[in-house]
């Protein structure tokens, strides 16, 4: 892939300036910020982005938008941890974790068959915010030093580029390595919808994408992009 990189001092969100070029732009245009003044999560929830992180997003030309791409990113950020000596696991659907603390996050946007923006928060040299202490950590956390993030954005790009391919031509074979990768498979988890909690096996990630759960000796699937999970 050929990657045409717009960096940024600051935006609201790389996701919301990714989605206003996507149209206009080829596939590869990556856009990066040093600060996010309103980083996005999921359903309008907040990221903290200040100085030090890699904020970014993609503009990829799939065809069809789908939740999948996420994954992408996903085995991308483990793989570019992995390269930094980082031991790192997938926590269905969109976050990577690291010794129970999440360290990054994916966000997957679109317009149909037009484009889709797949935006990567990674915690890299950044300060974790005070609320988010117990639940949040960084590579340099890890590392025990700060790290120099055109480094890491250029691994992470050579692994997000490797990732797409393999989506492309062999979904089965992402899928299996989210599956490897996925480390709530055969925990109880809770899974937290809009309007209802439900507690669970979680037994597999099927090839679309959605979690299988066993609730009760029942099987359930849930689908991704309406929940958050609790390892409990
Ligand atoms: C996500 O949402 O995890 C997707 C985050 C995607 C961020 C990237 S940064 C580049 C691009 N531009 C954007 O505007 N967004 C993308 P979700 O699963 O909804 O998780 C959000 C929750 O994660 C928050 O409610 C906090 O609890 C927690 N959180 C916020 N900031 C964090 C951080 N820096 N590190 C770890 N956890 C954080």
């Amino acid at each position: 892939m050929e990657w045409k990189i717009i960096h940024l001092e600051e935006v609201d969100s790389t996701n919301e300036y990714a989605k206003k070029i996507a149209g206009t732009s080829p596939e590869g245009t990556v856009v990066v910020a040093k600060r996010q003044s309103s980083g996005r999560g999921r359903k309008g929830r907040s990221w903290a982005s200040p100085e030090g992180g890699l904020w970014m997003s993609v503009v990829l030309k799939p065809g069809k938008i789908d939740p999948r791409l996420a994954f992408v990113g996903a085995l991308a950020v483990v793989d570019v941890l992995g390269d930094f000596g980082i031991n790192s696991g997938i926590k269905w659907p969109n976050d990577v974790w690291v010794g129970g603390r999440k360290i990054a996050g994916i966000l997957v946007e679109g317009r149909g068959s037009e484009y889709a923006v797949l935006g990567i928060g990674l915690n890299v040299n950044n300060p974790i915010p005070e609320e988010l202490k117990e639940s949040a950590t960084s590579m340099m956390h890890h590392v025990g030093r700060g790290l120099p993030l055109e480094k890491v954005l250029e691994r992470l790009l050579f692994h997000l580029g490797g990732w797409y391919r393999v989506y492309l031509e062999r979904p089965d074979l992402l899928m299996a390595k989210v599956r490897e990768r996925t480390f709530i498979l055969g925990k109880t988890v809770r899974v937290v919808e809009e309007h209802s909690v439900i507690t669970g096996r979680a037994l597999d990630v099927l090839d679309d994408g959605s979690l299988l759960l066993e609730v009760g000796g029942e099987l359930r699937r849930v689908i991704y992009g309406d929940v958050s999970i609790r390892p409990i």
